[in-house]
């Protein structure tokens, strides 16, 4: 099955059907489980999201970064179908098959640099931030993490205390894991001494906070995104991450790459790392690693990860079989695909045309990302008060056009981009249209 890839608006958004599904979710899931746009979905594939209504909208979204390939990708498909077939189970800790090894074999390849080392695999992307600080933890012997504001890791106990934002992530959930120190992040748009001083002063910064708060000797590990996700699509000034990963290099620090978002050709590279020339210790990878299906992965520096007591990683469902054989295929699609080129591809068409409303528009007081990850950051006209608001408006009046857009951002004033890397030019061209509109109507 192919879906046309065409934008049709059947109903209105959300229609009947799906109104009337919305209805039964709101009667039978928990109401903190949230729905950005209420439109179900029967069908997907390249850059089109089809509903239960016959609406078919442009995905600029890739479900949160995730279907990089295209929803339900041929090899993907058959890959999966073919290992359903065969078992779906047997744990990789009680009876071993070759598809994790495999991933993992192709992990330790693609992450940045050819030093020896090792993979572990997980379900989820919280998982795999767990687990790398699990390890750094057991190979420094130290318990301190450092991670920035506007970082976000997850939804579990220590990934809560690790994510920056309050609501909704960890408001009324806490106590928190404890052993978590937060420092400043190099966010040039909104450093307070201006963007040309950014690198230098949060370098600084870094190293003083965590010197004097917390001690180099303390410090197990620093985490963060290499461009920040939830947070706001922040992306730091050249070298700022390399001089972070060299300082951690000289105190023995475990520098660990949240590169869960930013990973698999997303930002251009297969590692947002590989654009900075960092060589992090251990890198956490998910979302666009699997074409959709859960799996989640810590990869690094073989003594780092095999500091770990025999036993003391795992999980029942790490590296499901079904989940290799699609992450296999992915990777595949990616190279046959050549989805790096893809990436930069929808940068060179993207990134202008936001900068033209950029222009146009008042109220987009930054444009940045890499590759097919990319954003506006909307604030009161002739300031830098961020515009929730006006964010809100814009994305509602592209649901209704038939565009998925995603909000972020701490301060919820980001627009975000993160179409299929298969998505045809047509298609993106259209849903930047809408885009325009929906600000001509709103801001
Ligand atoms: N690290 C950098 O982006 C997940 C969160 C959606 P999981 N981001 C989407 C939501 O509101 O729950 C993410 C990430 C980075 C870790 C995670 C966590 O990955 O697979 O959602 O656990």
């Amino acid at each position: 099955m192919t879906v046309e890839q065409k934008r049709v608006l059947a109903t209105a958004i959300p229609g009947p059907r799906s109104v009337e599904l919305h209805a039964r979710k709101t009667a039978a899931v928990a109401s903190g489980v949230g729905t950005t746009l209420p439109v179900y979905v029967t069908q997907a594939g390249g850059g089109i999201v089809v509903d239960v209504d016959g609406n078919q909208l442009i995905d600029f979204g890739s479900g949160i970064a995730v279907t990089s390939i295209g929803n339900a990708a041929p090899r993907v498909v058959e890959a999966v179908s073919e290992q359903v077939a065969a078992f779906t189970h047997t744990c990789f800790m009680v009876t071993p098959y070759e598809g994790y090894v495999a991933v993992a074999e192709a992990l330790n390849e693609l992450t940045p640099d050819d030093h020896d080392k090792r993979s572990a695999l997980f379900n989820s992307g919280a998982e795999a931030v767990e687990n790398a600080v699990k390890i750094a933890r057991s190979h420094t012997g130290r318990q301190a993490v450092v991670a920035f504001d506007h970082a976000y890791h997850g939804r579990t106990n220590l990934t809560m205390a690790l994510t920056a934002k309050s609501m909704p992530y960890k408001s009324g959930f806490g106590p928190f894991a404890s052993e978590i120190y937060r420092v400043p992040m190099a966010y040039p748009y909104r450093w307070p001494t201006g963007p040309e001083n950014c690198a230098d002063e949060a370098f600084e910064l870094f190293v003083s906070q965590v010197h004097a708060q917390v001690g180099e000797a303390n410090t197990a590990a620093v985490l963060i995104e290499p461009i920040q996700g939830e947070g706001g699509f922040i992306v730091p000034p050249a070298g700022f991450l390399k001089r972070v990963s060299d300082w951690c290099a000289e105190h023995g620090i475990v520098f660990i790459a949240d590169e869960i978002q930013t990973g698999f050709c997303r930002t251009g590279d297969w590692f947002a790392s590989d654009h900075e020339g960092v060589v992090p210790d251990l890198i956490t990878t998910a979302k666009g690693i699997a074409g959709g299906l859960p799996l989640a992965g810590v990869t690094g520096r073989a003594d780092i990860m095999d500091s770990v007591h025999g036993g003391g990683l795992g999980g029942t469902y790490g590296g499901n079989p079904v989940a290799c054989a699609a992450a296999l295929a992915s990777i595949e699609t990616m190279k046959a695909e050549n989805l790096v080129g893809a990436a930069r591809d929808i940068e060179a068409v993207m990134l202008p045309r936001l900068t033209a409303l950029a222009e146009k528009y008042d109220a987009i007081g930054d444009v940045r990302g890499r590759g097919a990850m990319l954003a506006v950051e909307l604030v009161e006209p002739g300031s830098k008060t961020p515009n929730p608001a006006l964010t809100g408006a814009v994305s509602a009046a592209c649901h209704q056009a038939g565009v998925i857009t995603l909000t972020a951002g701490t301060y919820g004033n980001v627009l975000r981009f993160l179409p299929p890397l298969v998505i045809g030019e047509a298609l993106l061209h259209e849903g930047l249209d809408v885009l325009d509109e929906a600000f001509a109507a709103n801001a």
